[in-house]
């Protein structure tokens, strides 16, 4: 066998390798279709409408297989050609490959409601190629003498990489037919009692531009460690409680939607959000009480914390004394009068006001063991952050953003502040160093929510900076002092730099 048709072969299967590991990416990562099927929906968008029309007549409703097999096969003599040029200059293949990366990747973004996160699978498919490639590259040219020996291992890794290729694209179907099946039970999924809520009008501002006091689903925040979200089907799902209790109890989704149902505005934010950071976003939530569960079971003496711990593993130690007081701590069912998002953590998730995610919100929840924070360390307090994490009274500012240019005058500048379960009584501004003014501040009706601010300053031309600060309502005033997130926290006032043009 030739050097260069070992490079050709090298080719086609880096290639198709390639294509599956990206495969299995898009479908355990995201539920958007895989680079492959977005370059055919992308030459169905720039296929005159007459070429597609006699297409569609032509191949019924099997176009779309059929188009999704064309671009594998047209890919695949791509791939032997790639592989080819390799064999003359390593450099120019590279180039090749990085091409038919950038292509991928601009099928897949154009598409409608691309997020950035579709890029993912691209990349894994290219740094599959260029793993495989090089692997195979070290073999493909041959010695003189050594060449049947040489031939034989060249093709026996080959054969191994394409079956372990195969493997991943199989795993990644296996586990995305599972979203889906749970995808389905979700939209089916009926929540008696749960309600939709808009805003009230109090809550808001008006101030164009001011982050919205409800957080659009497409724009919470998502943070976990899981790698594929975990899959749940309602009627699988079961919540053990146990530990220091007088009574276990083991519940499942109906148990649970048999209770009295609590429902409430909060704001859940991330202890990993630097100041003026956006990993914080507010939602209407309906759910179980957890302090009513836990009345059920008997908490016995000594138990001062609980160890929640999620389907994928993932734990976290909540204080017992935000479970049981007033609060609206709770095993929260639904998200905006909808089922959870499976990436908020279907079918059920904690949510407790007041405290960071990453000791109270744990998604996917199946298991409460009622203990002592000296038994226990839960996932990130054995990686150096706090065991307690309560929210740090905290401002942003959105309006004007970083780097914008405004004209002379009356400015109207605006954003957020928060300080869930304590609530924000005031904000202040301040311009380049100035005295603190007082901001209008909007009325969320709760303390657990962050709520809108605005305030009108006066303006001359020259580079500006404005400060913000919060005040809560146990009279504490957010300090100057920057702090960083690790371990419980960032800290400090958000700055933003703007220039004032001459009028
Ligand atoms: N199972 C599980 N739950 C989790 C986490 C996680 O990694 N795994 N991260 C926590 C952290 S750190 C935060 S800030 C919130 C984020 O919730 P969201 O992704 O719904 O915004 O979830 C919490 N719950
Ligand atoms: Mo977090």
């Amino acid at each position: 066998m030739s050097s260069s048709r070992r490079w050709a072969l090298a080719g086609l299967v880096a290639g198709l390798s390639g294509l599956a590991t990206s495969y299995a990416a898009a479908l355990m990562l995201t539920i958007r279709e895989s680079p492959v099927v977005a370059v055919a929906e992308l030459v169905v968008r720039v296929t005159p409408g007459f070429v597609a029309e006699r297409a569609i007549a032509l191949l019924g409703t099997a176009d779309k297989p059929v188009l999704v097999s064309t671009v594998i096969l047209v890919t695949s003599v791509v791939f032997v050609v790639i592989g080819w040029l390799g064999s003359r200059s390593w450099r120019w293949s590279l180039v090749a490959w990085l091409a038919l990366a950038a292509f991928g990747l601009f099928a897949v973004l154009s598409q409608d409601g691309a997020r950035a996160t579709d890029a993912i699978p691209v990349v894994i498919g290219f740094l599959t190629w260029v793993v495989c490639l090089d692997l195979l590259g070290r073999r493909a040219t041959s010695r003189p003498g050594s060449d049947d020996d040489g031939r034989r291992r060249f093709l026996a890794l080959a054969a191994g990489i394409g079956a372990g290729a195969a493997a991943v694209a199989l795993l990644g179907r296996f586990i995305g037919v599972g979203r889906r099946r749970v995808e389905e039970s979700r939209r089916l999924l009926r929540l008696p009692g749960v309600t939709r809520r808009e805003p009230a009008p109090r809550t808001r501002i008006g101030l164009d531009g001011v982050t919205p006091w409800r957080t659009r689903p497409e724009d919470f925040y998502l943070i976990d460690t899981t790698i594929a979200v975990p899959t749940i089907d309602p009627g699988e799902w079961r919540l053990r409680i146990h530990g220091l209790v007088d009574r276990e109890l083991t519940l499942t989704f109906a148990d649970l939607l048999d209770r009295e149902l609590t429902e409430a505005w909060v704001t859940l934010n991330c202890v990993s959000n630097p100041v003026g950071g956006p990993l914080i976003g507010n939602a209407w939530w309906s759910g179980v009480r957890v302090a009513s569960l836990l009345e059920e079971v008997g908490v016995q003496d000594g138990a001062d914390a609980v160890l929640q711990t999620s389907d994928d593993g993932w734990t976290c130690g909540t204080p017992l004394t935000a479970l049981t007081d007033d609060r609206d701590a709770m095993l929260a069912v639904a998200m905006n009068g909808r089922p959870l998002p499976l990436e908020h953590g279907f079918p059920v998730r904690t949510i407790v006001p007041g405290l960071y995610g990453y000791v109270s919100a744990c998604k996917w929840v199946v298991d409460l063991e009622v203990t002592r924070f000296s038994d226990f360390k839960a996932f990130w307090t054995e990686r150096g952050w706090s065991e307690q994490g309560p929210v740090k009274l905290s401002s942003r500012i959105d309006v004007p953003t970083s780097g914008a240019e405004v004209p002379a005058g009356e400015l109207r500048v605006g954003g957020i502040a928060w300080a869930q379960h304590t609530g924000v009584e005031s904000v202040e501004v301040a311009l380049d160093g100035g005295a603190w003014q007082a901001a209008e501040i909007a009325n969320p009706g709760t303390d657990d929510t962050w709520v809108q601010w605005a305030a009108t300053l006066s303006v001359t031309p020259g580079d500006r900076i404005l400060r913000v600060r919060a005040t809560d309502k146990d009279g504490g005033v957010q300090s100057g002092a920057e702090v960083d997130v690790v371990p419980n926290g960032s800290e400090g006032w958000h700055a933003i730099d703007f220039s004032v043009a001459d009028a």
